[in-house]
């Protein structure tokens, strides 16, 4: 990793499957002519995944973004959705495209803090949009519970939680819906894609058709709907990459060790109870973006995930909302390089830097 023949590690680099799978499942779709449409690749998908997560209902769409969008709206919502700050914008921008507001609580670790959430429930309240963040399903007991007595419905963005468990079992059905990201960047990748899970049969049958322009079948539309479809070629993908997706894990749990064994107490941790996938290695410190610097410099693109906190982002900044703990994290949180190319000599590399730079 030096200046002239850096080596660039990226936190999302692609996880990606065998090529050859791959072309195989390509020939089959070019020669049954069936590309998009709720095909039989996407089918596939959808009943491999329901099984692996013991869910009654798996609905692939075109990104996890639209996914959350599509149950926001299948629910038939209507006021407030409460939600963290500390994640990707796509969480509150799906409540503000659905024509909802997204109103911010603070969390507690990385995760909603059900006391924070609390303080901002009154009468236009109508959903709870919790976050997996990490992986890691946080206070979703206190937060069920939460729900269950104000009568809000509880929705789950999954999109790093595929394959985690809770309670050590695999998150899927722990909302109303969990609505998980297949992005290139994730632990499970269609390319683009994701997929709504619930085991409410009429949710998943709305959402069905929202993701399709709100087709009940031929000539008929009962409601209205989006373009969410994921394609034959992303479903293939996906099949391709399910195949080999416990040696994508192995590869990620063995570079998460690596580093634990370097940084020891910086690390946000993983349950050891429970399963994960390991594609985020975080780490929080004091002197963040210093290090971020060398790093850089070094060809090593960490990244501050989430940054400044999407209450401070465009257009939720316009109302002032005090989240200290979100800022905390903001100014501390780093994102550490993970995925195949990542090496163990690589990972001794960086901490060897994150110490030398902390120590200054
Ligand atoms: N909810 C949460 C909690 C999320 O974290 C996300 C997405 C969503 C919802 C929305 O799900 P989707 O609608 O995306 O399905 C990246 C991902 O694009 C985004 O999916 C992800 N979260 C977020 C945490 O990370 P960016 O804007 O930081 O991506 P970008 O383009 O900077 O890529 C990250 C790094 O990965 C780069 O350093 C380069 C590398 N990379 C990326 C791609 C796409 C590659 O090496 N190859 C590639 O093909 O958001």
């Amino acid at each position: 990793m030096n200046s002239n023949s850096q080596k660039i590690l990226h936190v999302g680099e692609p996880n990606l499957p065998d090529f050859d799978d791959f072309c195989d499942r390509l020939r089959t779709i070019w020669i049954a002519k069936r590309l998009t449409n709720d095909g039989p690749m996407v089918r596939e998908l959808e009943t491999r995944i329901a099984q692996m997560l013991d869910v009654k209902n798996c609905v692939c769409v075109a990104n996890g973004t639209l996914g959350l969008e599509i149950v926001v709206r299948a629910l038939g919502l209507v006021g407030e959705v409460i939600v963290p700050s500390w994640t990707f914008p796509a969480t509150a921008h799906a409540i503000e495209l659905a024509g909802l507001t997204p109103v911010f609580a603070d969390v507690k670790g990385h995760h909603l803090d059900p006391e924070s959430v609390e303080t901002v429930i009154h009468d236009k309240t109508c959903a709870i949009m919790h976050v997996h963040t990490w992986g890691q399903a946080g206070a979703i007991d206190r937060l069920r519970e939460l729900a269950r007595r104000n009568r809000l419905a509880l929705i789950c963005d999954a999109a790093h939680a595929f394959l985690c468990t809770h309670n050590e079992n695999l998150i899927g059905p722990l909302g109303n819906a969990e609505v998980f990201s297949f992005h290139a960047t994730k632990f499970f990748s269609t390319v683009e894609g994701g997929a709504i899970t619930t085991n409410d049969d009429a949710l998943a049958e709305m959402c069905r058709m929202m993701r399709n322009f709100g087709f009940a079948g031929y000539d008929s539309v009962r409601c209205v709907g989006t373009n969410a479809k994921m394609s034959e070629v992303h479903a293939a993908f996906g099949l391709t990459m399910l195949d080999c997706i416990n040696d994508v894990r192995e590869r990620n749990f063995g570079t998460y060790h690596t580093y634990l064994e370097f940084l020891g107490d910086a690390m946000v941790r993983y349950d050891p109870v429970e399963q994960s996938n390991f594609q985020y290695v975080v780490v929080e410190m004091n002197n963040r973006d210093a290090v971020l610097g060398t790093l850089w410099n070094m060809g090593v693109r960490a990244r501050k995930y989430f940054f400044p906190g999407v209450h401070r982002m465009f257009p939720y900044s316009i109302k002032m909302v005090d989240l200290p703990v979100t800022d905390e994290l903001a100014r501390r949180t780093l994102c550490l390089p993970t995925g195949q190319s990542v090496t163990k000599d690589d990972v001794a590399k960086i901490c060897h830097v994150i110490k030398e730079v902390s120590c200054q």
